[in-house]
């Protein structure tokens, strides 16, 4: 008797509280506060609000320490033929500091034309930018002006790995040894699609002499699966006491490609990698630019996909979110990370590095040119002059992205369609 007593009373007092508890935060405290909150208030929260607070870190990018502006600088020390399209340098690696100066590697193509197309290349016409390259490096003292050093890893004999064409490399600094990663062509780009694999050349030293790893590193997946055809844009780091090494592929292509990005990892630099079963692990993107970031990893995602021109954060390496969005963000960005191959377990950011322009004149010159940017998106620099909002685009800018025929006709019919 006493408990049927006891529950009555209860269900009461919950019925007489029920519409407070039920109010609406509006009810209870007055509209959102006009100082921004700088921790996630405890009141009712949109969506939005819900993840301005719980998916970037800090409730405003200035703030916000993975949310940077891009400032970039013309280098100085590089010839290209006057920009007729023969001489092409692109998709640089990291940059890293030994020996007291700056080393950079990447693609170099001299040609003795542009490139004219998979159909009418042959052994001397490339097909594309990248076809028939090898990939030189440089040194600088100051990352402004540098000084190309020469061939680092020559196109190998017929039918070694990348005898087509080597590119698109990165490094790695492992116990002491130094390992460039790169896509070795074995036909021209275009011919079916841009369809390589990675491979690996080693030395004792920056300046070489590289000894090429004679197999694949990392293999096309398996038939049907999304990195059937390429593996590109090898970007290894140490974390979590092995090698990450990030890659992009190109998949689907109908209409266009869909470009994603792939974690494999290993503990030995010569493989085997295996690849991450959650791949691919960051859904939109184009060249890889990541690196470690407080205890998780941090990547530049460009040009390609739902989330492109977004900065993106995995605090383990491989779940990435959205992290902060921003625009004019460096293509096939080549960051300097002190950290890269520390194993780090508070990674300090970035600031500056190297990325490339493409088309530089026109597609008939096609060419593509190395470039410095610079940014804040480091625990260790706090630059107010990268945390604006936007850039400031003049007229003429906008105007140059004007429409096309077939839109201008759908437009006036539907203007002729309001007349009827
Ligand atoms: C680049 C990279 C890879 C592609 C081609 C050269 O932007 O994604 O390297 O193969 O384009």
């Amino acid at each position: 008797m006493k408990q049927t007593k006891f529950i009555a009373v209860l269900s009461f007092v919950l019925l007489a509280l029920a519409p407070t508890a039920c109010k609406t935060q509006t009810q209870n405290e007055g509209g959102f506060p006009f100082i921004l909150p700088k921790q996630k208030p405890d009141r009712q929260l949109s969506a939005a609000m819900e993840r301005n607070y719980t998916n970037y870190m800090a409730p405003r990018p200035e703030d916000n320490e993975l949310y940077s502006q891009f400032k970039y600088t013309e280098l100085k020390g590089f010839d290209y033929n006057d920009h007729n399209g023969t001489i092409s340098r692109r998709d640089p690696s990291k940059v890293i500091f030994e020996n007291g100066k700056y080393y950079v590697w990447y693609t170099k193509r001299d040609t003795p034309t542009p490139p004219k197309g998979a159909a009418l290349c042959n052994d001397t016409i490339p097909s594309s930018d990248w076809d028939l390259a090898d990939i030189f490096y440089a040194t600088s003292k100051d990352g402004f002006t540098w000084e190309e050093q020469g061939v680092a890893v020559p196109r190998p004999p017929k039918p070694q790995v990348g005898w087509r064409s080597v590119a698109t490399t990165d490094i790695l600094k492992w116990k002491g040894k130094f390992y460039l990663y790169y896509q070795g062509f074995m036909e021209a780009s275009g011919k079916r699609g841009d369809d390589c694999p990675v491979a690996v050349s080693y030395a004792d030293s920056p300046d070489g002499p590289w000894t090429p790893h004679s197999e694949i590193v990392i293999p096309n997946g398996g038939e049907g699966e999304w990195d059937q055809y390429s593996i590109h844009d090898p970007h290894p780091l140490v974390y979590k006491g092995k090698i990450y090494l990030y890659y992009k592929s190109d998949c689907d292509g109908e209409p266009n490609l869909v470009r994603m990005q792939g974690l494999a990892t290993a503990d030995n630099p010569l493989g085997p990698f295996a690849k991450h079963p959650l791949n691919p692990v960051i859904n939109s993107g184009h060249e890889t630019t990541l690196f470690p970031f407080k205890e998780g990893i941090a990547a530049l995602v460009i040009k390609d996909g739902n989330e492109h021109f977004t900065v993106q954060y995995a605090k383990d390496g491989v779940n990435f979110e959205i992290a902060a969005i921003t625009e004019l963000m460096p293509t096939a960005g080549g960051p300097f990370i002190p950290d890269a191959f520390t194993d780090t377990k508070d990674g300090r950011g970035i600031t500056w590095g190297i990325s490339h322009l493409t088309n530089v004149t026109k597609w008939s010159e096609n060419h593509a040119i190395l470039l410095r940017f610079d940014c804040d998106l480091s625990q260790d620099v706090d630059d107010p002059g990268m945390k604006h909002l936007f850039n400031y685009y003049k007229p003429e800018f906008y105007y140059k992205h004007g429409l096309n025929k077939k839109q201008r006709e759908r437009i006036q019919e539907q203007t002729e369609a309001l007349n009827k």
